[in-house]
């Protein structure tokens, strides 16, 4: 990664000193550091084809308890139609809304996820293509394909390879993180039955193993020159330092982590809103991390999901999973009105959009999206 010049030796200063990279980012065709810089190009997934991941010892730690069943009879189909039409429904709209605001929206293929695929040491069935921020990480120009710790997520990055076909022709960079293998070996034994350990979670606590590099991308925080991981139970050391010695200086890669006793993704956790604000779960994220300390903690209220709505594979605090389009405009479910109104008060505008059904399937607009392109430049803001 050293088309970006090498300003390693420059200063840590503050954002608004600091412009490391002066190339105008609309200049590339995938150029995006940030949560917040203006949005102009963004891969929203889709949820056609989408699968129900076969049970297996790695979901047990993370997927909410009272879905065991529901994994154990619907693993390997589709999920229940009347779920997909809706979330297709509101994703559909969210598509029009991301056009009406300017933004250019690309689309994954369809690709039928229940199909079998195996390596030589076992088989699987697929998830979806419906959260590529799970799956891709951007970087300035260059794309990197995650090494998924689910084996039911071995080929997600293929539903996006035509779009990452025309990116790379367009100028873009492309790569994809050494495929793991995933034997059996890789996946440790849940500490307990009910997956906790007790107290907090702790690499050592993990599911996976440290064999191969593995992480999901929905673990890192981008913040320009600053990157942000958590170990979690897809993520583990060797896939942060495998990052981390990828990402040539200007860029840093931090280790950081929260009181999160489930982790598997970091976006309804810590999201960064603004230079130097950042959306926090104040239930696993008692004090900002350390780098963060001089950040303002936009505190979310607790999720309005009511418990009667089905969350197959996430938490309710997807409600805090927001997409910026700038430093000042958030999308939000429309239901979560406390935090719509909070973000009011903070100064943002908050676009209401309904995404309820989309959230049963364990994300909200954040992980639905990929913003391959924001107007902004590569800025330290630490
Ligand atoms: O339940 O906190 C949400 C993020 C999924 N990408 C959770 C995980």
């Amino acid at each position: 990664m050293s088309k970006l010049p090498d300003v390693s030796s420059s200063p840590v200063v503050s954002v608004s000193e600091a412009v490391v990279h002066a190339a105008p980012a609309s200049a590339h065709t995938v150029c995006s550091y940030n949560d917040w810089d203006p949005l102009e190009e963004v891969v929203v997934g889709d949820v056609n084809g989408a699968a129900v991941p076969p049970w297996h010892v790695a979901l047990e730690v993370t997927m909410p308890r009272n879905q065991r069943q529901f994994f154990e009879t619907s693993g390997g189909r589709p999920f229940p139609a009347e779920c997909l039409d809706a979330a297709r429904r509101e994703i559909d709209a969210f598509v029009e809304r991301l056009c009406g605001e300017g933004v250019t929206v690309r689309r994954p293929d369809v690709v039928d996820h229940t199909r079998p695929f195996a390596t030589p040491e076992w088989s699987s069935t697929g998830l979806y293509a419906a959260m590529p921020r799970d799956v891709l990480l951007v970087v300035g120009d260059c794309l990197i394909e995650a090494p998924m710790a689910w084996r039911s997520r071995y080929f997600e990055a293929f539903a996006y390879r035509g779009l990452l076909r025309s990116y790379f022709w367009a100028g873009a960079r492309w790569i994809s993180a050494p495929k793991p293998r995933l034997r059996d070996e890789f996946y440790r034994e849940p500490l307990s039955e009910s997956g906790d350990s007790g107290d907090g979670f702790t690499p050592d606590h993990s599911v996976i193993g440290e064999d191969e590099p593995t992480f999901d991308a929905a673990d890192v925080i981008r913040c320009g020159r600053d990157l942000f991981i958590q170990q979690s139970h897809v993520t583990n050391g060797f896939g942060v330092e495998w990052l981390r010695r990828h990402l040539d200086p200007p860029f840093r890669v931090h280790d950081v982590r929260f009181e999160d006793e489930h982790p598997m993704h970091v976006d309804a956790t810590l999201v960064p809103l603004a230079p130097g604000r950042a959306l926090i779960n104040p239930e696993r994220v008692p004090e900002m991390p350390p780098m963060f300390k001089d950040w303002e903690p936009l505190v979310a209220p607790r999720p309005e999901i009511p418990n009667s709505h089905p969350m197959h594979m996430s938490s309710a605090w997807v409600s805090m999973n927001v997409l910026s389009l700038d430093d000042r405009t958030v999308i939000v479910e429309s239901s979560e009105t406390e935090l719509r109104c909070r973000l009011k008060t903070w100064g943002f505008e908050a676009i209401p959009c309904d995404f309820r059904h989309f959230n049963s399937l364990g994300g909200s607009f954040h992980c639905a999206t990929l913003d391959v392109r924001r107007r902004g430049t590569l800025r330290s803001y630490f």
